[in-house]
């Protein structure tokens, strides 16, 4: 038996009461980490670059080994830019490469450009009309209840690929799992951390990081989904919030 444990963070009280979200986290462990992985959640709520959490939302809950399920991990390519401008030129073809239109991609760019506050979950948008699918505002659809299957060897792994911070263990982890949706056919996404620039496309079950998509001390980010157009929303929502995931390491990537 595994524990589903949820961190939200956020600062000026709770979320729903008009917070500021700091930062948020998503493990699936064994009895054994819950200890110091929780401590070390709270400490990261205390500690953030986006500020001091004055409320913090901790939700610990089992899952039984028979909900979950397994994702494979994507291959990564990094593509180095200088630029913001290079940055989101490169992401742009990579999503019209994927078959979302123009008026999709401008308006995904437009929606992160354009956020009062910086989003706790993702937007669905369609991949054709470019029109937002869930309704859950600022808030968005959290993505929820997945790990890395072996830690361990992702560890060494990401370490020998000069990849070991917590922004892209974490990501991986989220793009698996919502790449391995059939109604998702593309993700972009940046950093809410001021200090954290590299974003990232997932198209055509590769995550492609981008150096930079956003400027050094902007506050602004947030995830889209693309969707296909006939998809079922809330068959979506149900799986990205409450489907248990752990994803898998194909054995080449982490040995
Ligand atoms: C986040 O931490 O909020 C998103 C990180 C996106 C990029 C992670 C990477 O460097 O691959």
């Amino acid at each position: 038996m595994l524990y589903s444990v949820r961190m939200r963070a956020a600062e000026g009280g709770a979320h729903e009461c008009g917070g500021q979200h700091i930062s948020g986290a998503e493990r699936l462990l064994r009895e054994e980490c819950l200890e110091d992985i929780t401590k070390k959640m709270i400490q990261r709520a205390l500690t953030h670059s986006r500020g001091k959490a004055d409320f913090i939302n901790l939700t610990i809950e089992t899952v039984k080994d028979e909900a979950i399920t397994e994702v494979p991990l994507l291959p990564i390519t990094t593509c180095p830019v200088d630029s913001v401008d290079s940055g989101r030129e490169v992401a742009k073809k990579l999503l019209l490469s994927a078959g979302i239109t123009q008026k999709a991609v401008e308006q995904a760019f437009y929606e992160l450009d354009h956020l009062q506050t910086s989003m706790r979950g993702a937007m669905l948008v369609d991949m054709i009309t470019g029109n937002r699918l869930d309704a859950l505002a600022e808030r968005g659809v959290r993505v929820s209840r997945m790990d890395i299957a072996d830690e361990k060897s992702f560890c060494v792994w990401l370490t020998s690929q000069g990849l070991e911070n917590m922004h892209v263990r974490e990501a991986l982890v989220l793009a698996a799992k919502v790449a391995a949706a059939p109604q998702i056919v593309a993700e972009l996404c940046w950093s809410d951390d001021p200090d954290y620039v590299t974003g990232y496309i997932t198209a055509d079950q590769r995550y492609h990081r981008i150096t930079k998509l956003k400027e050094m001390g902007d506050w602004q980010g947030g995830r889209v989904f693309f969707v296909k157009p006939d998809a079922d929303i809330a068959k979506l929502i149900q799986y990205l919030q409450y489907q248990p995931v752990l994803v898998t390491a194909n054995e080449e990537m982490i040995r």
